[in-house]
């Protein structure tokens, strides 16, 4: 995880920001619980999300815990690229489309539903659309590193039967222990 981490600041030393060398470092890390277990923190009714990394400023590197059966809301990524990469077990996608104008109280359109297993990389951004993200699995746990580009602090999350708007702030683990709003 040093070595990731370190990989990651050096990339962002440079002016420009290339997508596809950031996919590749994720990709090429091979998950390994020695790296990331002093992240690990779960709570049975919610993700959690703890904070590895804030690059300065100019992103966040997390770990998600995934209790079994738990998942997110369906939510934007405030204008971030967002790439998760799976540490231990599955992440199922599932994207919808932006609400359209005039669509209050109409659920939400969805687009795409993927699995993702162990070491894959996944890419979301608000102009491809919405998502939630889910531990399909109902007895064992999922461990997720996101990379956030930028960081944010707070995002929109959507009612999937009517479509209904919520601006929230999103928390985070710190130093291992510590709730941070
Ligand atoms: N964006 C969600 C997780 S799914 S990418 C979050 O940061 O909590
Ligand atoms: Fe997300």
């Amino acid at each position: 995880m040093e070595s990731l981490i370190s990989q990651v600041r050096q990339m962002f030393e440079s002016d420009s920001i290339n997508a596809n060398e950031v996919m590749r470092i994720l990709e090429n890390y091979k998950s390994d619980p020695v790296d990331w277990q002093q992240y690990v923190i779960f709570d049975p009714h919610r993700y959690t999300r703890s904070l590895v990394d804030i690059g300065n400023g100019k992103y966040n590197l997390m770990i998600l815990c995934w209790g079994p059966g738990t998942g997110s809301s369906i939510h934007d990524h405030a204008s971030s690229n967002c790439y998760v990469k799976v540490l231990q077990g599955t992440l199922l996608e599932t994207r919808y489309a932006w609400p359209k104008n005039g669509s209050e109280d109409q659920p939400m359109e969805e687009i795409s539903r993927d699995e993702f297993d162990l070491n894959a990389v996944s890419f979301m951004h608000d102009k491809i659309g919405l998502h939630r993200m889910e531990n399909p699995n109902h007895s064992e746990t999922t461990i997720s590193l996101h990379l956030y580009i930028p960081g944010y602090n707070k995002c929109t999350a959507f009612d999937e039967r009517t479509s209904k708007k919520d601006e929230v702030f999103v928390t985070f683990h710190n130093n291992q222990k510590d709730l941070v709003k």
